[in-house]
């Protein structure tokens, strides 16, 4: 065998190799025509053991041409994983390919409930004036929701046509109900504050309870203006000498916050709770923008019943002042404009979302 039919048949092998890979369509098929070449049973292979009759001089040559001609088949291997890679990453990106000029994906802003932001503002105003702010159970027994409270055993508010009873009874064996006022919760503050400082009230160190309770309440009534869940907000303001013009006073400037103007009056109506006396209605009147001119109720408030301080162990000779109670739900609706109580209980994102 001469040197050139020699490196002529290694070309023509390398010429065969760098076809085989380039007709290669995917990896694996690339690797099986490397294995044609340059494998155990490959034509390389196979080549080196046609050497086996070869003198030492011969083997020398036809090694080293062999060597080349293994090489060069080898470097277009790698030439041909490498495109292969190349073309797979192409394709990986074009396919997941993001349009970078597109505008971003709107995180939308959420906002409190008008409701929520009415009671923010009413906690807000009446912390200003030194009020603090109770919170408690809407689950009640008799004794909070009612007898403190100085409603009598045969009182139409304590039937099951107006009370959500639950089926479950206190240790009198009355049953626990949904309260219908924030007012229970107004007698456990005054109650545990009058306990906690009982030693300081002998010394005579108590000087007054100023409280709101702002929160959630509960009738048997359903229609455009009433829900069986509604918000109330009361207060309650006892002090050695509390009266009825500080009830006016602290009413019309929380009137005046709320509303954001002076331009409104107040008339307080004489009525009746059994849990104050004497008691009054609170009608509001704007006298300028879309509300003016009209009388609107508010509120109930009165002198605090005599009996119901003495239910919340302090001395009614020496502890007298104030409590009012006002539909949270009412004043948002005066405040935001809003004429039809169910809005706020629907859920609807277009009523919602104009108060973000
Ligand atoms: C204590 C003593 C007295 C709270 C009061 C009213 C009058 C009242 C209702 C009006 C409409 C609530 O929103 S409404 O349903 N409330 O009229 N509430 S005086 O009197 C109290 C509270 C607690 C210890």
């Amino acid at each position: 065998m001469s040197t050139a039919t020699a490196s002529e048949d290694l070309r023509n092998l390398v010429q065969s190799a760098e076809h085989s890979f380039a007709r290669a369509a995917t990896p694996a098929e690339l690797e099986d025509a490397k294995a044609a070449f340059l494998g155990k049973a490959g034509r390389v292979t196979e080549l080196m053991k046609g050497m086996a009759q070869l003198s030492v001089d011969e083997k020398k040559t036809r090694g080293a041409a062999i060597h080349q001609a293994k090489q060069a088949i080898e470097a277009q291997l790698a030439v041909h994983r490498q495109a292969m890679a190349d073309a797979e990453l192409a394709r990986q990106l074009q396919a997941e390919a993001l349009d970078v000029t597109l505008p971003g994906r709107q995180r939308g802003g959420g906002g409190l409930h008008p409701i929520s932001l009415a009671w923010q503002r009413i906690e807000q105003i009446f912390g200003s004036m030194g009020f603090d702010v109770g919170d408690g159970p809407e689950i009640e027994n008799d004794w909070y929701n009612f007898t403190a409270l100085n409603n009598p055993p045969n009182h139409p508010a304590r039937s099951m046509q107006d009370t959500f009873y639950v089926d479950m009874n206190d240790e009198e064996g009355h049953p626990y109900c949904l309260r219908t006022h924030t007012s229970p919760m107004q007698i456990r503050y005054a109650t545990a504050h009058a306990r906690k400082h009982a030693a300081a009230l002998a010394l005579g160190e108590m000087r007054e309870i100023r409280v709101i309770v702002p929160g959630r309440t509960y009738r048997v009534d359903n229609d455009a203006t009433h829900s069986p869940m509604f918000h109330q907000v009361e207060g309650l303001w006892l002090g050695e000498d509390v009266s009825f013009k500080d009830l006016k006073v602290t009413y019309l400037n929380f009137c005046k916050a709320f509303f954001e103007t002076d331009d409104l009056v107040l008339r307080f109506r004489p009525s009746y709770f059994p849990f104050t006396e004497p008691s009054a209605e609170i009608d509001i009147q704007f006298q300028s923008g879309p509300l003016a001119g009209r009388w609107l109720e508010v509120s109930g408030s009165g002198q605090v019943h005599p009996q119901v301080v003495r239910n919340m162990g302090l001395d009614p000779e020496r502890f007298i002042g104030f409590a009012f109670g006002s539909g949270i739900d009412r004043l948002a609706m005066l405040r935001y404009g809003v004429n039809d109580l169910r809005l706020f209980f629907d859920g609807d994102i277009r009523f919602l979302s104009q108060f973000k």
